[in-house]
C-alpha cells in the first residue's frame, strides 16, 4: 500500500518547509517509498475524522494499511525501521543514532520553537527585544555544543542518519539568521542536508502543495 501522510492545505511559512510534514515526506523520499497526501485546513484539522487519526488535530499523520501514526518523530522512526537506510544496522551506531533524533526534537528544537512563537505572539510587548535576546541566548547554549560535537564531520555520528535528517530539519528553521551564521559547521551541515537529492524533491512537493498543484510524493 502507499502510505498517506498529511499536511497544511497552505502552509503559513509560505513553502520554506518549515512544517513537520518535510521531514516525513524527507525521510520517505531517502528511502524511496512513494506517498499520497492529504491537505487539511485548520478547520479540518480540528474536525472529529482528523483527531481520529491525531489526539491534538495537527499535521502531520501516516497511514499506512492498518496502521495510523501521528507525531513526526515517531513516523520517521518508523520509516526507518520499515526500510533499514536510516538507520545503522550495527545495534549501538543504531542507538547513538535513535539517541541524536531525540536529540533533535527534545533537546535543539524547543527552544528553536520557543523563540520562533513569542517572535509571533510577544511582538506588541515592552520587553519584547530582551526576551528575544534572552531566548536567542538558549538556542546559542544548544548551538555551542551541538557544533563542537559535529567538528570537521559531515554528519553526527558517522553516515547520514534519521538523526541528521531531523536536526537538519529543526536547524532549518534558522537558516539566514545570523545564529546559524555564528557556527559555520552548522551551515554547511545544514546545506549538506538540503542537498541531497531527496531532500530537494520533499522540498519540491511540500512547495507544490503550497502553491496549490498536486502534491505527492511520486
Ligand atoms: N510534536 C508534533 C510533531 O512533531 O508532529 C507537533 C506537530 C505540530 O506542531 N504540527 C503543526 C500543526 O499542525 C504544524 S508543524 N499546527 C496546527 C495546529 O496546531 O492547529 C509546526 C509548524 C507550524 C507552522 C510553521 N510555519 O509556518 O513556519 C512551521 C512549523
Amino acid at each position: 500500500m502507499t502510505p498517506l501522510i498529511t499536511a497544511f492545505e497552505r502552509s503559513p511559512d509560505g513553502g520554506r518547509g518549515l512544517a513537520r510534514d518535510m521531514r516525513v515526506r524527507w525521510a520517505l523520499e531517502e528511502v524511496g517509498q512513494s506517498y499520497d497526501v492529504r491537505l487539511l485546513s485548520f478547520g479540518e484539522m480540528k474536525e472529529a475524522a482528523h483527531r481520529a487519526l491525531h489526539p491534538f488535530g495537527q499535521i502531520p499523520t501516516y497511514e499506512d494499511g492498518d496502521l495510523a501514526l501521528f507525531e513526526s518523530g515517531a513516523i520517521v522512526f518508523h520509516i526507518a525501521e520499515r526500510h533499514r537506510a536510516l538507520l545503522p544496522d550495527d545495534a549501538n551506531a543504531r542507538a547513538r543514532a535513535i539517541a541524536w533524533m531525540f536529540a533533535a526534537l527534545d533537546t535543539v528544537e524547543p527552544p528553536i520553537f520557543e523563540r520562533a512563537i513569542a517572535a509571533i505572539i510577544e511582538r506588541e510587548e515592552p520587553w519584547f527585544e530582551h526576551r528575544q535576546n534572552v531566548l536567542a541566548g538558549n538556542i546559542r547554549k544548544r548551538l555551542d555544543d551541538l557544533s563542537n560535537h559535529l567538528g570537521d564531520s559531515d554528519w553526527l555520528d558517522g553516515a547520514f542518519s534519521a538523526g541528521d535528517l531531523l536536526m537538519v530539519h529543526v536547524l532549518l528553521r534558522l537558516k539566514g539568521s545570523d545564529m546559524l551564521d555564528e557556527y559555520p559547521n552548522l551551515s554547511a551541515y545544514v546545506v549538506r542536508g538540503e542537498a541531497r537529492p531527496a531532500f530537494k524533491r520533499a522540498f519540491e512537493a511540500q512547495l507544490a502543495a503550497f502553491a496549490g498543484k498536486p502534491s505527492t510524493g511520486e
